[in-house]
């Protein structure tokens, strides 16, 4: 018997992924193989045949902002427990939202999210989390019947110890985006694969699984970057970035000051995958959009300001209403790279 290269998952080729912006709701057809639809900002009616996500996230501007993921291969859709989740061979993209005025405390509802996500990717083929976003209110609560820790902290507690539990090979963290919104839901999104990306950190900061942390506190498991190739395509995930240099918050009460530290980290970020991991991104042509999480309202003019001295004219950008996980921080950015 004669096996056919295309019959070995170890040569078949990668799928093709790539990630369209838009600023209106565009009409898609069941043809297109759409593995995820994502909406900042109101919309009516988004197509259910696709997995569509809506975040509780406040957008700063009129605008709604879309984004589209498409794939050459056929997508299909299923639910493990609270995760819905929309795949094929090789990605994976799933969803997963808890109320947090549950019984859980804080710590049981982040680890029972990830628990779930974990799960998920070991019944799929698609067992590397690539990249994940996390919502969920009052990030910086101080929670007084859980040893005076914040609620990021319980969250990267749940967060680790799911991760443990789920005895994963997680050499590689995934990028993350971790911010306060002002709903009432845990919101984490995610995109896994059957193949690993490569971890990129940056050399401006403390990795932040190296973090010195206090007592009973774990490290926030997430890799400054991750690159991944889909096919002809190489993505760069940048997580969340704000204005940390070692592990300390540069620029205390200065938003423009923060704003153009971490453009400075995400450029760096850049540079480092480039000479240390053979990318070849173009800082400037192969950054598909920006994301602005920003604490106060007030702070939107300094912002738009310090993005227009920085970022080309045309830059699809998305400035959304987000509190950080340090109450010192008043702004975090998030990339996206696709060549
Ligand atoms: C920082 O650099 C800012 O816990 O997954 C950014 C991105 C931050 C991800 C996470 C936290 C996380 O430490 C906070």
């Amino acid at each position: 018997m004669v096996i056919s290269a295309s019959n070995n998952a170890a040569t078949a080729p990668t799928s093709s992924l790539e990630v369209v912006v838009s600023k209106a709701a565009r009409p898609l057809s069941v043809h297109q193989s759409i593995l995820t639809q994502l909406y900042f900002g109101a919309i009516d009616g988004a197509d259910q045949n696709f997995l569509s996500i809506h975040t509780d996230l406040e957008v700063l501007g009129p605008d709604l902002f879309a984004q589209y993921w498409v794939t050459d291969e056929k997508v299909k859709q299923s639910r493990y427990k609270n995760v819905r989740y929309a795949y094929n061979r090789q990605m994976l993209f799933g969803y997963v939202r808890f109320a947090c005025s549950g019984t859980y405390n804080f710590q049981q509802l982040s680890e029972r999210a990830y628990r779930q996500i974990y799960e998920c990717l070991i019944n799929s083929g698609c067992r590397r989390l690539l990249r994940t976003w996390n919502y969920f209110p009052q990030i910086t609560k101080t929670c007084s019947d859980y040893k005076h820790h914040n609620r990021y902290e319980l969250f990267c507690n749940g967060r680790l110890c799911a991760t443990r539990a789920s005895g994963i090979d997680n050499k590689v963290y995934p990028a993350a985006t971790v911010i306060g919104n002002r709903g009432d839901y845990l919101q984490v999104y995610f995109l896994a694969s059957d193949a690993p990306g490569v971890a990129v950190e940056n050399p401006r900061q403390t990795s932040a699984y190296h973090y010195p942390v206090a007592n009973s506190f774990t490290q926030p498991l997430f890799a400054r970057g991750v690159l991944k190739a889909w096919g002809e395509r190489t993505h760069l995930y940048v997580s969340g970035t704000a204005s940390i240099v070692g592990h300390e918050t540069l620029h205390i009460n200065n938003v423009g000051a923060q704003l153009n530290e971490a453009i400075n980290n995400v450029e760096t970020l850049v540079e480092h995958a480039n000479d240390q991991h053979q990318a070849q991104l173009n800082a400037q042509d192969d950054l598909l959009y920006m994301k602005v999480y920003v604490r106060h309202n007030e702070d939107l003019a300094r912002v738009q300001q310090v993005l227009t001295a920085r970022l080309a004219s045309d830059l699809p950008r998305m400035l959304l209403l987000g509190d950080m996980c340090r109450d010192d921080l008043l702004v975090e950015i998030e990339a996206f790279y696709q060549t």
